[in-house]
């Protein structure tokens, strides 16, 4: 009697602890304290995989082609009649407490943005091109030996700590109508395969990339008390799941994971091009997400100016309609530059695009704005 009960209670708490790793596993950011809200999401991220795609915009409130901070204008908005989804931003000068981002978008403004996003049920990115604290100049000085620098123990740790703890703090000012943190998709350290940053590929080996990742997500989250965060791990372009995955930080320290992808030949020949390169990357992308339990998105991609009438549903459509992934992020409409080069990667009114843009945001498994607040994201 005593035994079978011993039994019984052994079994019983056998498949609870079962049970509950597999929801744990599957239904859970990494971080084990992380807010209501951000579990929320990541609950919901994953449910909405089935239903289809999130289109997403960086700075999308922020400027467009022609036009910069006019309040509630957004050039995805004034050629479909509804906003994105996803909307990303950019901290990059932020650890060098300047007030507007190296885009030139005041924080104040962004963090204005960021609330109404959240108000409305949108889901947020946070990009960072952080300069190089090593040498002062920008993301873009690949300079050897950066990362090393900035490990504990590295000449730069202390000040690698105040720039953090500077993003800690616009982080944490980011605050829903009952107080309650904003929930963010973070991604650091993005396309660190290739070699632009000084974070990338040659610059670092891949075991001081994963230690710069580990002492940053463990100093936001257990030093900083940062617990809104999803981590998105963000390649460039891959050529198989053991490249993706070569300096990958572990199960443990993401949340999401994703790749950048930018169509630069033009023509039938460069649109299947992107076609082909980008359905086999998100193929495997999607397989590596499945077994590791993580969420997959394209976490950036743009053709430059949209030069083809038909490159959204002829090209980008046919890319991403069968796969299945959380979101799919185009890069700024940023219009003339100071450096008076143009960049734009959607369509604004007038633009050749703006009919095929529409037909595509009809597409019932690409969702906007609209569709997000319906799925209320947060709860
Ligand atoms: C690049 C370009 C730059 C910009 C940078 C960071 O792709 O858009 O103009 O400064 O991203 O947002």
């Amino acid at each position: 009697m005593v035994r079978s009960k011993i039994l019984i209670t052994l079994v019983f708490l056998a498949l609870t602890t079962l049970l509950s790793n597999v929801y744990s596993q599957s239904n859970l950011p990494f971080d084990k304290k992380a807010t209501k809200q951000t579990v929320n999401l990541y609950h919901n991220l994953k449910k909405l995989l089935n239903k289809g795609i999130m289109f997403g915009h960086q700075d999308d409130l922020a400027y467009g082609v022609g036009w910069k901070y006019v309040p509630g204008k957004s050039d995805v908005k004034e050629v479909t009649g509804d906003y994105p989804a996803v909307y990303g931003f950019e901290l990059g000068r932020l650890e060098l407490d300047h007030a507007v981002n190296l885009d030139s978008v005041p924080f104040d403004k962004m963090r204005e943005y960021i609330r109404k996003v959240y108000d409305r049920g949108g889901v947020i990115t946070l990009s960072w091109h952080l300069n190089n604290p090593l040498t002062g100049k920008t993301a873009w000085d690949p300079a050897p030996g950066t990362v090393a620098s900035i490990l504990p123990e590295g000449e730069k740790n202390e000040l690698y700590k105040s720039w953090l703890d500077k993003v800690a703090s616009f982080i944490l000012s980011l605050k829903g109508k009952n107080g309650e943190y904003i929930p963010v998709i973070f991604r650091p350290f993005h396309e660190l395969n290739g070699n632009w940053f000084w974070w990338g590929k040659d610059h670092c080996t891949p075991d001081e990339f994963k230690q710069l990742w580990h002492f940053t997500v463990s100093y936001l989250r257990d030093t900083k008390n940062i617990h809104q965060l999803l981590y998105a791990y963000n390649t460039d372009k891959f050529s198989s799941k053991e490249d993706y995955l070569l300096k990958y930080p572990g199960d443990e320290w993401t949340d999401v994971l994703g790749f950048d992808i930018y169509q630069r030949k033009d023509g039938d020949e460069g649109n299947e091009a992107f076609i082909k390169e980008a359905d086999h990357m998100l193929t495997m992308l999607e397989e590596i997400a499945l077994e590791k339990n993580k969420i997959p998105a394209l976490t950036e991609f743009g053709y430059g100016q949209v030069p083809d009438s038909t490159w959204w549903t002829n090209v980008l459509y046919k890319a991403l309609d069968h796969h299945k992934i959380s979101y799919a992020l185009a890069w700024r409409n940023a219009g003339y530059k100071p450096s008076g080069q143009v960049e734009y990667y959607l369509p604004f009114k007038g633009q050749q695009s703006e009919k095929d843009f529409i037909k595509f945001y009809k597409e019932p498994n690409i969702l906007f704005q609209k569709d997000v607040t319906k799925a209320d994201l947060y709860k």
